[in-house]
């Protein structure tokens, strides 16, 4: 039997500051139609798709961040989307800000999570890798508070079996990463998701600016090729309040090639049918993890964080 999975990426344009989570859901909710009307198995949306990316502002008030969170899912700003996915029979990948009690203590993640056919909640990830800084900044003309609004996640990389194969999801910066897509590869990935709001101005070194759009395709292509796994990456894109953000959102076959690629910097959706068997070989044949890896020199890759 084949394992065939048709995978939607369904890019949003920008999201304004005071844009209701309805209207980002009935965006949302078209772009799942139209991948359905392409056959779609599964959905990927973007990283914190429900509200505009907040972590470029200065917030004092900690009610104000709040207001960006969510405190259920689904909610009932999102029951359309779960709704239209028990309809459909179509899985679909959502990031947002996820506010819970736990440990007892509210506790802040950037989170996804992973919906299956009959529109169950059957995987959940947290983002480990909080790009930015923690504290107010004036002199950036733009914040990225990441490090202050949110803990890094406490979940680890966990895959889910689902859809025909193995599921994995990691968040926007977690993809410059390798050690995200080795994890997720040894423990048996064959579909990784993942969405970003990835600003074109780094303002800490602003001579990578034009190389952006590379970076982000080169990260997620090795990462595909080097563990054998589909990698789907979903932008949110444009010009969101003054702030560029990249789109070239993609769908990258175990092989390393671009299968599919965006071509606005809109809500666009992109589909490519993905054989999860050809994951299955590349893994096996190609890389063969048991026979070739050679984890007595890997020892620094966990020992500590690097000079
Ligand atoms: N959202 C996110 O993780 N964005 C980062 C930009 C970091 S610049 C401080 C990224 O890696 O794309």
């Amino acid at each position: 039997m084949t394992r065939i999975v048709n995978i939607a990426a369904a890019q949003l344009g920008p999201i304004a500051r005071d844009e209701p989570r309805q209207s980002a859901v009935a965006r949302m909710v078209e772009l799942m139609r139209q991948a359905n009307d392409r056959d779609a198995d599964l959905i990927v949306y973007p990283e914190l798709a429900l509200t505009t990316f907040f972590p470029r502002w200065h917030f004092e008030d900690q009610d104000d961040i709040d207001a960006f969170f969510e405190r259920e899912m689904p909610n009932a700003a999102t029951r359309p989307l779960f709704d239209l996915a028990a309809e459909l029979e179509i899985g679909f990948n959502l990031g947002y800000a996820e506010l819970v009690e736990q440990d007892g203590r509210m506790r802040r993640f950037n989170t996804s999570i992973l919906v299956d056919k009959k529109a169950e909640i059957v995987g959940k990830y947290r983002k480990v890798h909080l790009p930015g800084h923690a504290e107010h900044e004036p002199w950036r003309p733009f914040q990225h508070l990441e490090k202050g609004y949110f803990e890094p996640g406490d979940l680890g990389f966990p895959v889910f079996e689902t859809m025909g194969g193995v599921v994995g999801m990691c968040i926007c910066n977690d993809r410059r990463w390798p050690e995200t897509y080795r994890v997720l590869g040894l423990r048996g990935a064959e579909m990784i998701l993942l969405g970003y709001n990835t600003p074109r101005h780094f303002p800490t070194d602003p001579k990578l600016d034009p190389l952006q759009d590379f970076h982000s395709h080169l990260v997620m292509q090795a990462g595909a090729y080097q563990n054998g796994a589909f990698v789907v990456g979903v932008a949110k894109a444009g010009v969101e309040e003054d702030c560029e953000l990249i789109a070239e959102s993609c769908i990258i076959a175990p092989t390393g090639e671009m299968i599919a690629k965006t071509e606005t910097m809109d809500d666009e959706v992109i589909v490519a049918e993905c054989d999860l068997d050809r994951a299955a070989e590349m893994k096996a044949i190609r890389w063969n993890f048991p026979v070739n890896r050679q984890v007595h020199h890997y020892g620094p890759i966990t020992d500590g964080t690097g000079s």
